[in-house]
């Protein structure tokens, strides 16, 4: 990112997001970016509700919960402008709210792998969700081995005096594709490494990756003979 903090593009990036760098933009600048971000939290709290709602009823019937736990995030500042930057796309909130979908994050684990395409298809069933974009890596593994269910939906939030439509991003994934993905997150962001313990170190996380998706299936077979017993 370094040929970007040149102090040059700061004062441009900085004139487009702050105007003309008065208090009074300054001001509106940052009510704007609250207001945004406290739309995205909201947002998070009604995806969070759906699926709560869905594990309760779901245990009632099979005596179960689907759903291991759940986890929210709201996409940091610099992460957000460092997507924007990658994408070439304008430093505003308007920009913000218009092109990244990912900014308020859902993270659903679940035990097994039929119960994510379950809840999936249940949350995409209710009338007030829209469906934006699908990534099934699961069906379709990263090179590197990374599995998950990715969707981009759009859920409403009601505010005081209006109705506003949010982007979410919910990640669907097992407990062992959880296990994998948070040990790769941390392989990537140790710069210190050298080339060659990263490309070792990639090669034994593909063949986990690899050990886990047997062991899902394996689990998910074993739970079906008990449950049909
Ligand atoms: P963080 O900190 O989790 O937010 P797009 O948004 O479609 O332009 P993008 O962002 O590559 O493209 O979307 P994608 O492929 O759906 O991945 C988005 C998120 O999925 C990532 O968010 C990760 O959380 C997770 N993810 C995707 N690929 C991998 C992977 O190979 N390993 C791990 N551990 N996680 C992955 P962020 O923004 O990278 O990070």
């Amino acid at each position: 990112m370094d040929n970007h903090t040149a102090p040059e593009i700061q004062r441009d990036v900085l004139a487009n997001i702050i105007g003309d760098g008065s208090p009074q933009a300054f001001r509106n600048f940052f009510a704007s970016s609250s207001d945004l971000m406290s739309c995205y939290r909201c947002a998070i709290m009604e995806i969070e509700t759906k699926f709560r709602v869905l594990d309760e009823r779901f245990s009632l019937v099979h005596d179960r919960n689907p759903i291991d736990t759940i986890q929210s995030r709201l996409k940091k500042p610099q992460s957000i402008y460092e997507k924007l930057v990658r994408k070439n796309l304008p430093i505003t909130m308007e920009s913000v709210e218009n092109n990244l979908f990912d900014v308020a994050g859902v993270r659903v684990v679940c035990s097994f792998v039929d119960d994510i395409y379950m809840l999936a298809d249940c949350l995409l069933q209710q009338d007030d969700i829209t469906l934006i974009k699908k990534k099934d890596y699961i069906q379709h593994p990263k090179e590197n081995g990374y599995r998950s269910l990715h969707l981009i939906v759009e859920v409403p939030i009601f505010l005081q005096n209006e109705k506003k439509l949010m982007k979410v991003e919910v990640q669907l994934r097992t407990i062992a594709m959880e296990f994998w993905a948070n040990l790769e997150h941390q392989l990537r962001y140790k710069k210190e490494l050298s080339p060659q313990i990263i490309a070792q170190t990639s090669a034994r996380l593909q063949e986990c990756a690899h050990l886990s998706s047997v062991l899902d299936t394996q689990m998910q077979d074993i739970r079906d003979i008990i449950e049909n017993a």
